[in-house]
């Protein structure tokens, strides 16, 4: 066999064998990325009016179920800097704007508080706080929401609010119901996702 043979033939032996192996560290990846990933996983996109400065708040907040616990990731621009109230408000209605989406998530009617408080609504995720730039950028881990049932917040609304929530250590009887922390000015549905497809449809959708 002269040289230029063996290479033909040694050519026509590799291309094909590492066509597959390509192929199947791929089938592997895609494979072991499936299992890797079984949690429950919702997203919100958040919306609002135009503010003063005529910016409109828009954002994403992601949750993802980690056994008991919900990993939350919230991402938004457009507010004014310093902290904002956020929680998870009763209703997934946006039919009024943000006004339909209800009161605090509260199932088990108790009073309102901070996010680490024993008592709490299910829906009291505390403050996000906005940089010079009005950015939010943060991720938490909370324990009492669920995407799964009894207390699942899927179909229910994340609302921002204009001002920071005194966590129900104020001293108006207001601040055991709402935290005093105004008016709404961004907010979306919480949508279940299975896969990235589901994501990528649901932003062409909207
Ligand atoms: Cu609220
Ligand atoms: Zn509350």
């Amino acid at each position: 066999m002269s040289e230029e043979e063996y290479f033909k033939e040694y050519q026509m032996f590799t291309i094909p064998s590492l066509i597959t192996i390509i192929l199947l560290i791929f089938i592997g990846l895609i494979g072991s990325n499936a299992k890797k990933n079984p949690q429950i996983q919702a997203v919100a996109y958040l919306k609002g009016p135009p503010n003063s400065n005529n910016i409109s708040p828009t954002g994403n907040v992601t949750f993802i179920q980690n056994g008991r616990s919900v990993k939350v990731r919230v991402f938004i621009t457009g507010l004014t800097p310093g902290k904002h109230g956020f929680h998870v408000h009763e209703k997934g209605d946006l039919s009024n704007g943000c006004a339909s989406m209800g009161g605090h998530y509260n199932p088990e009617k108790v009073t309102h508080g901070a996010r680490n408080d024993k008592i709490r609504h299910v829906g009291d995720l505390g403050n996000v706080k906005a940089n010079k730039d009005g950015i939010v950028d943060t991720t938490f881990t909370d324990r009492l929401i669920s995407l799964t049932d009894p207390r699942s917040i899927i179909g229910r609304g994340v609302v921002v609010h204009e001002k920071v929530d005194d966590l129900g250590k104020g001293t108006s009887p207001e601040s055991k119901k709402t935290g005093n922390a105004g008016g709404r000015v961004a907010c979306g549905v919480i949508q279940k996702f299975q896969s990235l497809k589901d994501i990528q449809q649901f932003r062409q959708e909207h």
